[in-house]
Formats: structure tokens, C-alpha cells, sequence
């Protein structure tokens, strides 16, 4: 019954200088990178096709959260900026697998792809100094440097609920959404479980097609609207005739997209009146996107009480917006406002004015089991033709771990056991010639994700020039740098009330996953690191 399985294929195995896991915008940027370099290069992919997280992710409204075109994309090349015109401020799945694709052909990559494959096993040896994988049905293949590109939220999460293989009905995982069959909701009873980004996408499109739909919530959700629109021709035009300026502008942003939030705020939530706040945060709401946080006031993610400002203005906005007051009091949050993942939405609180959607609270009503025709809650069963799982990912470590690289008695898992340890979110000691990009630790995704892979890449196939230019054969982390770095990352989340949520950056929707925060909060001062490190012949590295 699990939807969540990956493809197993022959494959041609082989030696390279480097092996990328992932052919999503980590893996695809690499593999150019690399080949620029002179370095044999193959990338790898469980999919059938590239696009990592956008060939995955086809739920209906799937689409980026925040950060929109023309920010969400490579900018290492202005001719690539010039010739793809987004068309929408935060496009779709379809038109980022589009423009994956267009870039792939343009940069000619795909001689050095191979689909269809999984990754297994990977050991380091250090009688050759090479890293030994298993492809597939077991084809060997080998490489002087691993780069995991698998991505952060790749790996997703199904939950042990009692029963789930006995559903006789359509199943999906919103992860795992099916490739070759449109999925019709026409006619049908379907269920969702989980409110959270990829839910509030995909429920109001699904309730506009089904005979009932039925929304199983553990935890209400702070959404804001997504104001998604036609892409501003004046914006496009500007920003591509004048890429130079916009790439400075997005490296210069702490976000990575200057734009799309707008300038921020130097004051505090707690400096003006309540009617004023009101004004600032009615004046952004429709704006769309992240601007109402970062363009009201710089102490939201800080201060607690400047906090539940704008969390009492969006449960007012709820209760405005849903028509019946018992469902209204479901859907209020009682978190934190950003500590978990802001979801932007379209029409998401709306939908539960419809008469054919059901709002079920989990917290009152919980799940007892599914049976082979719904989900059975302690009030009674939900009747269900199609089950639809919106329950997120092992998310930041779960591709890792999965993989579970090892060197001698160290590997991964047994190494994160009791949380993550890494130098910078790139490296593990332990583990040489070992690189990841958006690892656990580094910005990854809570910086523009594109923008990030660009960089983190960037740095490390000059590593790798640096280290064939002086003969270096091996690299990994000092044991103390890596101490070092958690601690500099965990005192970065502890100025902020990221901590206090329980959420996938705390690793906490997993069961038994250590509770730690595992993104590096200072976007701007950590791509400033990585080039002091560089500078001083790769410092916290031991070189062999
Ligand atoms: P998320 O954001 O992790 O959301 C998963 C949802 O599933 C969330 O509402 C969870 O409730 C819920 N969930 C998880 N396990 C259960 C069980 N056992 N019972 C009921 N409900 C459950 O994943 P998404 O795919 O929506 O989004 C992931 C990211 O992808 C997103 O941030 C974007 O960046 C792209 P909880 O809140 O844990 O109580």
C-alpha cells in the first residue's frame, strides 16, 4: 500500500572524479561546475527525471512558498535569466520542471545524468582514497569525491497509523505524488491528513473537484496570503536586463531575494500603538508572501510578546474569514506565529465555507485507525474513496541518513544518533570527500534555495580545484570545528523563538529524532565564513 517507494534500475557503473547525488538545482548546478573544471562527473537520480523536489512534488498547487520568479532560479548565467520568462510571481511546479529541463538541455547535461537509479551503500576506502557505491541492482561505481545533493525535504514522512495498508481506496503521499496519471477528485470522498505547506497548496483545488472532502488537522497552521499574480512585465524586464545588479542585490539580501521581501523593518512590534501595528500589518497583508513578517517589524521571530501581535491579527483574520465560529476556533494557532513554516495560501481559510469540506480535529478527535474505508477518529469513520497523506518529510537529514554514508566504524546514522554533527552544513568528520549541499546546519531552507545550492556549490568545487592543485588526497572536518559549529548554530536559535515550536526545523515531526534546530539562521555572515575558511587553506579541515 505505501506510495512512498523509488525505482531500482540497471545501470551502467563506473569511476569518476566526483559523483552527485541528485539531480534537482543542487545537482544539476554541480554537475556543470564540476565539468567547467575539467573533472569526470556523474549525477545520479532515484527519479525518472530530473528536477529533484519539483519532479516529485506534482500535488495539485504545488508551487513555491515566498520566494517567487524571477529570484527563484540560477543566477550564474545572465543568459539563462534572459532567455526563460517566468510568467507568475511564485510559479508552479509545472514551470519550474519546465525550466529545469530548459536548462539542462541549454547547459547540455544530461549525457552525464542517469536517471532511474538509486544510490546505495556508499563506503569510503582508504586504500585508494575513493568512495565505493552500489547503483541500483547492485552495479559498483566509484569516485574521489561524494557531493549529496539529495535534498532537504526529499525523504517523506508516512506515519505509523494503525491500519494504513488495510485502505482499499486511492492512496497518495503528497511526496510521491503519482508522474504518468492525472489524478481525478471528481465524484469522490477524498481525505486529507496534515495541514501543512503542502496541504493548504493542495486542499482548495482539491475541494473544488470532489464530492466531500475531509481535512484531518493535528496542529492549526499560521497562512498568510500568497498573492500569487502575473509576473510584472516591468519586473521581469528590469531584473533581466539588468541581471548583473539583481544577482548583487540577491547576494546581498539576508533572505537571497532583495525584492520579494520588500524592505525590512528596524522597529520593534512593540514600540507602536495596537492600532497603529493593525495599519502596518493590514497594509502588508495583501502584499503577499513573507513581506507582512520581514517588512513590519524586526523583533516578530525575537520577542514574544511582539510575536503574538501578529499572530492575535491573523487568528482575527481567521475568525473574519470562516463563517462558522466552531470551525473558526479549529483552524486558530496556538503557536508561536513562525516558528513552524509560514505557508502562504490561496483561498485555504475560504475553502472551509464550502459545504462539501470537513474540518476534524485531530487534538479532539483523534485518529484510532484506517480501516480498509476511512479513517476511523473517536467520534465515528470518515467515509473515504482516495487517502491522501500530506504528513511532510524526515526532513534537513532524512536523505542522509537514508543514504548512510560510511568510513571504517563511522557512518551517519550511528554518527546523528543523538544529533546532527557537522562542520559549516557541508562536511562530516569522519567521513572524508564527503560534501553536501544544503546539509543540516547551513541556511538551506530558509535562505533562496537556488540561490543557496549556487554558492554552497560554488565553494566546494574550489575546494576541489584547491586540493588537486597542492596534491591533497583527503579532507574532512576537525572533530572540535564541528563542536564548534553546533554551538555556533544552536546560539544562533536561541536569539530567536525558533526553538520553542515543535516543527520539522527541530527535527520534532519524526518520531524519536533528536530535538535540535538544524538551520544556520545568519544567511549572510555564513556565505562570509565559508570564504574566510577558503582563505585560510580550508581552517577546521584536516588535509591529507
Ligand atoms: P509539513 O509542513 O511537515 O506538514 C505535515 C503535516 O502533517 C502537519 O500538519 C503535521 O501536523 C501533519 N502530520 C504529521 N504526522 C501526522 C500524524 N501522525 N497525524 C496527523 N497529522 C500528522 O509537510 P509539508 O509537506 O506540508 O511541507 C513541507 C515543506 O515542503 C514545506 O514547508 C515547504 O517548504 C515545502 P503537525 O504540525 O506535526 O502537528
Amino acid at each position: 500500500m505505501s506510495a512512498i517507494a523509488n525505482p531500482t534500475r540497471s545501470t551502467d557503473g563506473a569511476d569518476f572524479d566526483v559523483i552527485v547525488i541528485g539531480a534537482g538545482f543542487a545537482g544539476l548546478y554541480a554537475l556543470h561546475r564540476l565539468r567547467q573544471q575539467g573533472l569526470t562527473v556523474r549525477v545520479y537520480d532515484a527519479a525518472d527525471g530530473i528536477g529533484g523536489t519539483w519532479w516529485w512534488n506534482r500535488y495539485p498547487g504545488a508551487r513555491v512558498d515566498f520566494l517567487g520568479g524571477p529570484f527563484y532560479c540560477y543566477t550564474f548565467s545572465e543568459e539563462i535569466a534572459r532567455e526563460w520568462d517566468w510568467t507568475e510571481t511564485q510559479p508552479d511546479q509545472p514551470a519550474i520542471l519546465s525550466y529545469l529541463n530548459f536548462v539542462a538541455d541549454k547547459l547540455d547535461l544530461r549525457r552525464d545524468i542517469q536517471l532511474g537509479t538509486q544510490v546505495t551503500s556508499p563506503r569510503f576506502d582508504r586504500s585508494d582514497h575513493r568512495w565505493h557505491v552500489t547503483l541500483g541492482d547492485a552495479t559498483p561505481a566509484s569516485c574521489r569525491f561524494l557531493i549529496c545533493a539529495a535534498g532537504t525535504l526529499s525523504a517523506p514522512f508516512e506515519p505509523d497509523l494503525p491500519g494504513l495498508d488495510q485502505f482499499t481506496g486511492e492512496y497518495f503521499h503528497t511526496g510521491r505524488w503519482p508522474q504518468d496519471d492525472e489524478v481525478s477528485f471528481a465524484g469522490k470522498r477524498v481525505g486529507v491528513i496534515g495541514t501543512g505547506s503542502s496541504a493548504v497548496q493542495a486542499i482548495p483545488i482539491i475541494a473544488e473537484q470532489a464530492q466531500q472532502l475531509t481535512v484531518f488537522q493535528r496542529t492549526p497552521q499560521f497562512t498568510i496570503p500568497a498573492a500569487n499574480q502575473p509576473m510584472p512585465a516591468e519586473l521581469l524586464t528590469e531584473s533581466q536586463q539588468n541581471w548583473t545588479k539583481t544577482r548583487c542585490e540577491m547576494l546581498e539580501s539576508p533572505a537571497g531575494a532583495p525584492l520579494a521581501y520588500g524592505e525590512r523593518s528596524q522597529r520593534s512590534a512593540l514600540s507602536d500603538t495596537a492600532d497603529r501595528r493593525n495599519e502596518v500589518y493590514e497594509s502588508l497583508w495583501h502584499t503577499g508572501g513573507a513581506r507582512i513578517v520581514f517588512s513590519s517589524y524586526n523583533d516578530l521571530m525575537t520577542n514574544v510578546d511582539a510575536n503574538q501581535t501578529i499572530a492575535e491579527f491573523i487568528r482575527t483574520k481567521i475568525r473574519e474569514t470562516v463563517t462558522d465560529p466552531a470551525t473558526a476556533a479549529k483552524l486558530l494557532p496556538d503557536h508561536l506565529f513562525g516558528t513552524k513554516r509560514v505557508i502562504p495560501n490561496t483561498n485555504y481559510y475560504e475553502t472551509f465555507n464550502r459545504p462539501n469540506v470537513t474540518l476534524v480535529d485531530l487534538r479532539a478527535d483523534p485518529i484510532h485507525s484506517i480501516t480498509a474505508t476511512g479513517v476511523q477518529t473517536a467520534s465515528g469513520e470518515h467515509p473515504l474513496d482516495m487517502l491522501i497523506l500530506a504528513t511532510g518529510y524526515d526532513a534537513m537529514t532524512g536523505s542522509l541518513r537514508r543514504l548512510n554514508p560510511s568510513f571504517g566504524a563511522t557512518n551517519l546514522q550511528d554518527k546523528w544518533a543523538d544529533g546532527v554533527r557537522t562542520y559549516l552544513g557541508l562536511a562530516v568528520a569522519g567521513l572524508p570527500n564527503l560534501f553536501m549541499v544544503h546539509g543540516p546546519q547551513s541556511p538551506s531552507v530558509l535562505y533562496n534555495m537556488p540561490l543557496g545550492a549556487e554558492r554552497q556549490t560554488d565553494w566546494i568545487v574550489e575546494c576541489i580545484a584547491a586540493l588537486d592543485q597542492r596534491g591533497v588526497v583527503e579532507i574532512e572536518p576537525a572533530a572540535a570545528a564541528e563542536d564548534e559549529w553546533a554551538a555556533r548554530v544552536s546560539a544562533l536559535a536561541g536569539t530567536t523563538l525558533y526553538p520553542q515550536a515543535e516543527s520539522w526545523y527541530m527535527g520534532s515531526n519524526i518520531p524519536g529524532k533528536p530535538r535540535e534546530f538544524m538551520v544556520y539562521l545568519d544567511a549572510l555572515g555564513y556565505y562570509q565564513t565559508l570564504e574566510q575558511v577558503a582563505v585560510a587553506g580550508y581552517a577546521g579541515f584536516v588535509l591529507t
